[in-house]
C-alpha cells in the first residue's frame, strides 16, 4: 500500500493529532486481527464481535498503527467516528492517488464471469486487479481498492448489492470510468423481491459516474426508467448495439461471433449467457485500447473462478444456497440473515444447515454461540449443525425451536464420513425447500453440495 500513516489520517480527517506519533509507511490494512503482519494498519470493524476487542491481538502479530472510534493511550492511531466510514473514504482518496482507471460490473447470483473476462482480457495489455472472492460490498471494496499492486494501472471492481443503495454507495466510493450492468436475473434468486428493483439498484452504478463515463447496458426495457441522458450508453442484446451472431453451443464450450470484433470467439465454458458476457467484455477491451488478438486469446484460454456463495439445484429441485469455502463470525452471521430474508418458494420451507468455523482460537465455542442471535425460529423451519465447536449452538437453538427441528452431527474426524449428516438431510428437503450451507473449507460442506446436486 502506497501511504504512510499521516497521510491516512489526513485522508480520513483523524479527529486526534496525528503528529504526535512518527509517520510510517503502511504495509497492508486489515480488519482480521489474524491476518495483520509486521508495519500493517488495523481496521476494527463491528461484526459478531466489535474489532476493538482485538487492537491489542492486532499489536501483537505486528501492527504499526490502528484505527479506532475511541481514545486509546500508547499506540499510535488514528481516531475517528466510523471505522467503516474511514475505510471507504480512504479507498475513495487511493483511486484517485494511484490515478487508476476503474471498470465496475455489478454481477449477479452464480456468475460473477463479466468481471473475470473484462479482467482476463484487459491483462493481456496492462497490469491489471479484480476483485477477489465475494469482496464486492462496503467492505470489501475498499478492501479490494487498498489491496491493489502499487503498478496497477486497470482495477475492475465487482460492486454487489444486498439492498437498495448499495450500489450508489459502491459507485460513489469507486467513480468508475466504465460501468457495465449484467442482465437483470431472476427476482427470488436475488433477495430483492422484484426484477424491477433489481434493475434500480443495479442502475445506481452510474451515481459516480462523470459525463465522460461509458455506461454498457442490457437492451432489457426494465432499465430504461433509470438511463443517464448525460452519458453515453451502449446496450446489448437481441437488435441492440452490441450482438451475438452465430452461436454454437456444445457441452462444455461456445463458439460465437459478435459485431464487436470481427473474429469467431471461443470459450471454454457453455451456457449461453457466457457469450453475452464475453461480448460484452470484448467491448471493454475495444474501449480500453486492447488488440483483437489479445481479446480472442483471452477468452479462449479464460479460467473463470466460482463464486464462493452461489446458488444451485438439487437433484430433488430443491435451491441450495451453498457458502462452503470459508467461514468467519461475520459472514455467517451474513448470509443467515440474507438467507431468512428471501421470500419461501412456493409450498416449501428453509433448512439451514451450519458447519464449525475453523481457528476461532480459544473463543471458537462463544463465537459459535453468538449466532444464536441471526438463527430465526419463525424462517428456519429446521437446523442443522455439523461439527464440534458448534455443539452449544444447537443446544441453545434447541430450546427455541419447536421439538424436533433442531439437528446435531459430530464431525468423524478420522475418516472422512458424513453419512448421517447426508441422509438426515435428504429426509428434511423437501422438492420446494431452500437449503443453505456454510462452514469452513476443512469442513468439507461441498461433499453434501455435491451429492445433493447428482442425487
Ligand atoms: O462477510 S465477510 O467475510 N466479508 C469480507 C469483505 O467482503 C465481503 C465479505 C466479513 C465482513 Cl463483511 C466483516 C467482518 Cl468484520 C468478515 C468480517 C470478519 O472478518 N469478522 C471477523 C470476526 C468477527 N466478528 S474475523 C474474526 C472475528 C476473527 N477473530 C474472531 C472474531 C479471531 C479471533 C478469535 C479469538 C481471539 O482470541 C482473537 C481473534
Amino acid at each position: 500500500m502506497k501511504l504512510s500513516l499521516h497521510e491516512v489520517a489526513k485522508a480520513v480527517g483523524a479527529k486526534n493529532q496525528i503528529s504526535e506519533f512518527d509517520d510510517v509507511p503502511l504495509s497492508q490494512i486489515e480488519f482480521d486481527s489474524r491476518k495483520i503482519q509486521a508495519g500493517d494498519l488495523f481496521l476494527p470493524l463491528k461484526g459478531v464481535r466489535d474489532g476493538h476487542d482485538f487492537i491489542t491481538t492486532a499489536f501483537e502479530n505486528g501492527a504499526v498503527a490502528t484505527f479506532s472510534e475511541k481514545e486509546l493511550a500508547g499506540v499510535p492511531y488514528i481516531w475517528v467516528d466510523d471505522s467503516l466510514k474511514a475505510f471507504q473514504d480512504l479507498a475513495a482518496y487511493y483511486i484517485e492517488k494511484m490515478r487508476v482507471d476503474v471498470v465496475a460490473v455489478t454481477g449477479s447470483n452464480g456468475k460473477t464471469t463479466t468481471k473475470d473476462m473484462i479482467a482476463a482480457i484487459l491483462a493481456t495489455t496492462y497490469k491489471t486487479y479484480k476483485t477477489q472472492g465475494n469482496y464486492n460490498n462496503e467492505i470489501g471494496l475498499p478492501y479490494t481498492v487498498l489491496h491493489m499492486p502499487e503498478d496497477t494501472e486497470k482495477i475492475v471492481l465487482e460492486m454487489g448489492q444486498d439492498h437498495l443503495g448499495d450500489i450508489h454507495l459502491l459507485s460513489e466510493i469507486a467513480k468508475p470510468h466504465i460501468a457495465v450492468v449484467t442482465l437483470i436475473g431472476e427476482a427470488h434468486l436475488e433477495f430483492f423481491g422484484s426484477r424491477e428493483k433489481i434493475a434500480q439498484g443495479k442502475m445506481q452504478i452510474v451515481d459516480g459516474m462523470d459525463s465522460d463515463g461509458i455506461l454498457i447496458v442490457p437492451g432489457d426495457s426494465i432499465v430504461d426508467p433509470y438511463l443517464p441522458e448525460n452519458q453515453m450508453v451502449i446496450r446489448f442484446g437481441d437488435g441492440q448495439e452490441l450482438m451475438v451472431t452465430e452461436l454454437e453451443e456444445r457441452k462444455d464450450s461456445l463458439t460465437f461471433r459478435t459485431n464487436v470484433i470481427d473474429r469467431q470467439l471461443t470459450l471454454p465454458v457453455p451456457g449461453k449467457y457466457n457469450a453475452t458476457n464475453a461480448m460484452v467484455a470484448s467491448y471493454v477491451g475495444k474501449l480500453l485500447a486492447v488488440s483483437d488478438d489479445d481479446i480472442a486469446d483471452a477468452l479462449e484460454n479464460i479460467e473463470l473462478t466460482r463464486n464462493r456463495t452461489e446458488w444451485k439445484k438439487a437433484a430433488n429441485g430443491a435451491d441450495i444456497l451453498s457458502d462452503v469455502y470459508n467461514a468467519n463470525p461475520t459472514a455467517m452471521k451474513l448470509i443467515l440473515e440474507t438467507f431468512s430474508a428471501i421470500p419461501n418458494n412456493e409450498g416449501g420451507k428453509k433448512i439451514a444447515v451450519l458447519a464449525d468455523m475453523k481457528e476461532l482460537g480459544e473463543a471458537s465455542v462463544n463465537l459459535h454461540n453468538q449466532m444464536i442471535m441471526s438463527l430465526r425460529p419463525d424462517v428456519i423451519d429446521t437446523l442443522i449443525c455439523y461439527g464440534k465447536d458448534i455443539q452449544d449452538l444447537s443446544q441453545l437453538a434447541s430450546q427455541m425451536f419447536p421439538i424436533g427441528k433442531v439437528y446435531f452431527f459430530k464431525k468423524n474426524e478420522e475418516e472422512d464420513r458424513f453419512d448421517d449428516l447426508l441422509s438426515q438431510i435428504r429426509e428434511v428437503l423437501g422438492e420446494h425447500d431452500q437449503i443453505l450451507l456454510k462452514g469452513s473449507n476443512s469442513m468439507n460442506l461441498s461433499a453434501i453440495v455435491d451429492a445433493l446436486v447428482e442425487n
